[in-house]
């Protein structure tokens, strides 16, 4: 599942990566690509619509970020609007205030309830609740034998009874608050098509137990059906999400994708297996960065963006084209670096990076110890390290516990970088070519 969308979006974006600035023509390209992926997604041409528009708009609109490429930039925008896509908040489990909370569980004929009924249960036993399955589906003889075989390998307790389906899903909820259970799943039958007698069923017993979550069951591998068939039940009984089952097989992620721009609801739980433990709640984040296939480079933008604050780093690009940049700036680049994590971790999350330099250990060390070089200046030595003679080098090397040759290399890597970011200066580059100074510089050792 998403291996082909992530495939196409991973290298139409990863074109993007490191390029200066971005014309509104190489956006469209890229676009173009987006839209292409989705639509071999399966997602719906309305949807796709939607969505690129959407992209479009912010990607063209975007003011320059202090921290972000423009390449990067345009990954973040369209992973803000995966993320969206997929429904933006995984959903929060709340619980009655009386108990039980009964959650009702519909949908067509094999799309997954009762094997999600018995996952669900489980699921609420991991959060330390006191589950119980009621099975609601009379229509098939077998149907209460599976609950009850699943049940037991959950270790949750199944209760039916024979008769009326709306009776007994009623006097299931009787029964486990009688038993003290705080939650109570009611799995219930499922139909070939929508039907009205199927909607009607459902609705009686959605009217008899109240409940506070209606989850409709779905089978992603029905691609756009799956999400027809969501809008129709919406329609007739407000349904409170989707559990998206067999994320296991070959669908292409169409159903995931557009099921809450379709239908407004979000996707609570996917399963993605037919074992009881292949079972989870739906993170949208976590799914855009799958379906990107970027992986860590996300993680490093969003670093990124947290950790150089604007106004900060335009500071030191406005002093750098001045050449007014100091070892103080450097330093504070420095510690900014250090805050978005060790840098190995950092480094490590380039995709594009040698790996002398994801190798960095030694960088981690380096870091730490130009700091302390840094800090055992005076004010006047960090704002022109050209004064620094040898007996001021002594007492650095000294008060940061490191070797003269330490202090020279640091000045002179500091020199030599100011050069360089001078003639990068001269354009508007600003934290960019800071940036890449830094980059270049520290594994330089
Ligand atoms: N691969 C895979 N199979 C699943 C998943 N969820 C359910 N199944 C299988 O799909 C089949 C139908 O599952 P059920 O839970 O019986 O579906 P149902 O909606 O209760 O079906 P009816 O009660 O007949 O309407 C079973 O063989 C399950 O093992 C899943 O996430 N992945
Ligand atoms: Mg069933």
């Amino acid at each position: 599942m998403f291996e082909s969308i992530s495939g196409r979006l991973g290298t139409a974006l990863a074109r993007l990566r490191g390029r200066g600035r971005l014309s509104e023509a190489d956006v469209d390209e890229v676009l173009g690509d987006i839209r292409t992926a989705l639509l071999e997604a399966d997602v719906s041409t309305e949807v796709v619509r939607a969505v690129v528009a959407r992209i479009r708009s912010r990607a063209i609109g975007a003011a320059p970020s202090p921290a972000l490429d423009p390449g990067q930039q345009v990954v973040k925008i369209v992973r803000d609007e995966l993320v969206a896509l997929l429904g933006g908040e995984t959903l929060a489990i709340r619980y009655a205030s009386k108990p039980p909370t009964v959650v009702l569980m519909a949908g067509l004929q094999g799309s997954g309830k009762t094997t999600s009924s018995a996952k669900l249960a489980a699921w609420f036993r991991a959060q330390g609740r006191n589950p119980m399955l009621v099975g609601a589906d009379l229509q098939r003889p077998a149907a209460v034998e599976q609950l009850q075989v699943l049940g037991e390998s959950v270790g949750v307790p199944v209760f039916s009874q024979p008769g009326d389906p709306v009776e007994t899903a009623r006097a299931g909820v009787e029964r486990a608050r009688s038993l003290g259970r705080d939650v109570v799943i009611v799995d219930t039958a499922g139909r070939l098509a929508i039907d009205e007698e199927l909607m009607r069923q459902v609705r009686d017993i959605s009217a008899a137990t109240s409940p506070m979550y209606t989850f409709l069951v779905v089978d992603a591998m029905t691609g756009q059906d799956a999400v027809q068939v969501a809008r129709a039940f919406d329609e007739s009984l407000a349904i409170s999400g989707v559990i998206l089952t067999k994320l296991d097989g070959d669908a292409r992620g169409g159903a995931a994708l557009s099921v809450k721009e379709v239908t407004g609801k979000p996707i609570a739980f996917a399963a993605t297996g037919e074992k009881v433990d292949a079972f989870e709640q739906f993170h949208p984040d976590r799914m855009a960065g799958r379906i990107l296939g970027m992986g860590d480079v996300l993680t490093l933008i969003e670093q990124a963006e947290r950790t150089f604050e604007r106004g900060q780093a335009e500071e030191a690009a406005a002093r750098l084209m001045e050449g007014r940049f100091t070892l103080d700036d450097f330093l504070e680049q420095l510690q900014q670096l250090k805050k978005m994590g060790p840098l190995s971790g950092v480094l490590g999350m380039l995709p594009n990076a040698p790996k002398e330099v994801k190798d960095a250990a030694v960088s981690d060390a380096m870091v730490a110890s130009a700091e302390a070089i840094i800090r055992s200046m005076t004010p006047a030595e960090r704002a022109a390290p050209e004064i620094i003679d040898a007996s001021r080098r002594q007492r650095i090397a000294r008060g940061s516990g490191t070797q003269v040759q330490d202090v020279n290399r640091l000045v002179k890597q500091f020199t030599e970088m100011r050069k360089m970011m001078k003639r990068m200066g001269g354009g508007k580059k600003g934290a960019r070519g800071l940036d890449q100074a830094l980059g270049g510089w520290m594994p330089g050792r």
